[in-house]
């Protein structure tokens, strides 16, 4: 892996070698959020970034769907490339029709550039609110962005921490597109998936045109992974909530690996347990097909619907 940058103090690497996955994912299963991170010689960080991440680029993105047994990608901006897309859009363009791509932009975008995201794939823009991650943007230019995206029939995809949730409902109440919520908004888990918080986040989604991703339990657990080898139900905390995400709204949610995992410290996820933990939370094989299948293919290769 060659980079002329250092990652960050405490960064894992991604596996090299995640298991096989036990759980068999439906024919045309779409890993609906994942990253691509350089190569930083070909596509640098971004100067403001927060954190500098290990490479990971296209190549070992599309060896990994094909472990996994992925069909597509929906390959989202990270923080640590900015505005500048070029290494998502390499990898969306290399895919020959199996990605599409999630972009961040700024307010100085034209339309022209806003053109040339949509001709390569792209079909979102993504707005990110956690504050480790990027400095506020105001709420206005993000509108205006939104604005400007939703002629394309691009959605936007909200990155934000549950605390935040009642700041910002209405911001994403108004929003001219539909809005995608990344890893459920971010629960904490050691609450109740009953208790008051999330039932506010899921009257949000229920009020509102909103997607949930069900994805990154690995980020959002406290138990942690397995403890013993061989065990493939991990992030045990983390079902509940997924599950009750996948029942009330079994046609507005999405699953992806967030490959490769930026800014995990304690541990780093073997890609085939997180295939293993979708059964636990789709739990029927008609929420599955949804899950994994019919509802990305809606969203980002409409033409594609069965
Ligand atoms: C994720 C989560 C994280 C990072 C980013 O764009 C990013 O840098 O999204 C995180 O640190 O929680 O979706 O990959």
């Amino acid at each position: 892996m060659s980079s002329t940058f250092t990652t960050s103090p405490g960064w894992l690497d991604w596996d090299p070698e995640p298991s096989a996955p036990a759980f068999a994912l439906p024919a045309g299963t779409v890993d609906a959020h994942c990253h691509v991170f350089g190569p930083g010689d070909a596509f640098p960080f971004a100067p403001e970034r927060k954190y500098t991440p290990c490479d990971a680029g296209k190549d070992q993105l599309f060896a990994l769907r094909d472990h996994l047994g992925v069909s597509r990608n929906v390959i989202v901006q990270a923080t640590c490339h900015g505005a500048d897309n070029r290494a998502m859009v390499d990898a969306v363009r290399s895919a020959a029709g199996r990605a599409r791509g999630v972009a961040t932009v700024r307010p100085d975008v034209t339309d022209a550039e806003l053109r040339e995201l949509d001709e390569a794939g792209v079909r979102g823009v993504r707005f990110n609110f956690v504050r480790r991650l990027v400095d506020a943007a105001p709420t206005a230019e993000l509108a205006a962005i939104a604005e400007r995206v939703a002629p394309l029939g691009w959605h936007v995809v909200v990155y934000f921490e549950a605390a935040d949730l009642p700041e910002l409902e209405g911001f994403f109440g108004a929003l001219p597109t539909p809005v995608v919520v990344d890893h459920m908004g971010r629960p904490d888990v050691t609450k109740p998936a009953d208790g008051a918080e999330f039932a506010r986040f899921l009257r949000f989604v229920e009020r509102n045109d909103v997607w949930v991703k069900v994805s990154c339990p690995e980020r959002l657990t406290v138990t942690g992974p397995p403890a013993r080898d061989g065990e493939r139900n991990a992030y045990t905390d983390v079902v509940p909530f997924a599950r009750t995400v996948v029942a009330e709204f079994p046609d507005r949610v999405l699953w992806g690996t967030d490959w490769p995992h930026p800014n995990l410290t304690d541990h780093m996820p073997d890609d085939g347990l997180l295939v293993d933990h979708v059964p636990h939370v789709a739990v029927t094989a008609d929420q599955r097909q949804k899950l994994l299948v019919d509802n990305p293919l809606r969203l980002y290769w409409p033409d594609e619907r069965p």
